[in-house]
């Protein structure tokens, strides 16, 4: 059995111990190498911040697994057991550029479910923490749930560059929905959108691809205070594969869904 109390505080006291050492690299220059495409960054801290995760987590719970964005983790056949789901810095554009509007996430699963997700907003030091069954919280302080927001009063949150003719989804329908809704916002790290929705900073997020390290913690989190997160069509999100992602409340979730992203 796991004991989750003690999970969670030893998560917690990592991703502090990880966010400080995080702050103190701003002082220092970075390492910055791209991966997939120019645009896709990575640098000395993102890959020392997951390393400092999977060695701790390897020695404190050896037997579970480890998921991990800069690919320092296990390859995984199922979600069978115990999976940390680990992007150490999401938003790395974000955390080069700006040294802000990045976050650590992390989602823990048990035989795919999430049971505790953590995103620290490292630079602003507001931690968002969720346990199934138990609610999601803010530094502490308890989430309310989501309150339902008509379209046309939602503030939702879509990167910028899908609006813009792409080869995942139909732009035109992106654009009538950021033209419908009140604002649309774009902030760079999927990990904070998620946290933003969970606590009422938005109304809705909508990503055309994201890997399950960006979007495990976000999940529990938007669920824990009655949201609903599943892709662009509707459906479940594959814990093991690339997805779309959105998220909002309930009847603003169908709304989006069935006013725009499924409209022919
Ligand atoms: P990252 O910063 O950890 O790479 C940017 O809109 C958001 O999408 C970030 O959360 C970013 O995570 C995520 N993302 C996932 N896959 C991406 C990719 N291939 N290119 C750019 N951003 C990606
Ligand atoms: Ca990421």
């Amino acid at each position: 059995m796991v004991n989750w109390t003690e999970v969670d505080q030893q998560v917690k006291t990592w991703i502090m111990e990880a966010g400080a050492s995080i702050r103190e690299s701003f002082k220092h220059s970075l390492s910055i190498h791209t991966k997939s495409n120019p645009n896709d960054l990575v640098t000395n801290i993102d890959e020392e911040t997951e390393q400092f995760f999977i060695s701790n987590i390897r020695k404190a719970y050896p037997g579970h697994s480890i998921l991990g964005e800069e690919g320092q983790g296990d390859q995984l056949a199922s979600l069978q057991g115990i999976v940390w789901m680990i992007d150490p810095i999401d938003g790395t554009m974000n955390f080069v550029h700006q040294q802000r509007h990045f976050a650590i996430s992390i989602g823990i699963y048990e035989d795919g479910i999430g049971r505790l997700g953590y995103i620290y907003d490292v630079a602003h030091n507001e931690l968002y923490y969720a346990e199934r069954g138990n609610g999601a919280y803010m530094n502490g302080v308890r989430l309310p749930s989501l309150k339902e927001v008509p379209l046309e009063k939602a503030l939702i949150a879509v990167n910028a560059t899908w609006l813009v003719k792409n080869r995942y989804f139909d732009e035109k329908k992106l654009v009538e929905l950021a033209t419908t809704v009140r604002g649309a916002r774009s902030y760079g790290s999927a990990a904070l959108e998620l946290a933003y929705v969970a606590s009422g900073r938005l109304d809705s997020y909508l990503s055309m691809r994201l890997s399950p390290w960006d979007f495990a913690a976000g999940k529990i989190l938007v669920e824990e205070v009655g949201g609903i997160v599943t892709n662009l069509s509707g459906d479940k999100l594959n814990m093991m594969g690339t997805n779309s992602v959105f998220a909002g409340a309930p009847i603003l979730h169908g709304r989006i869904l069935n006013e725009f992203l499924l409209k022919k």
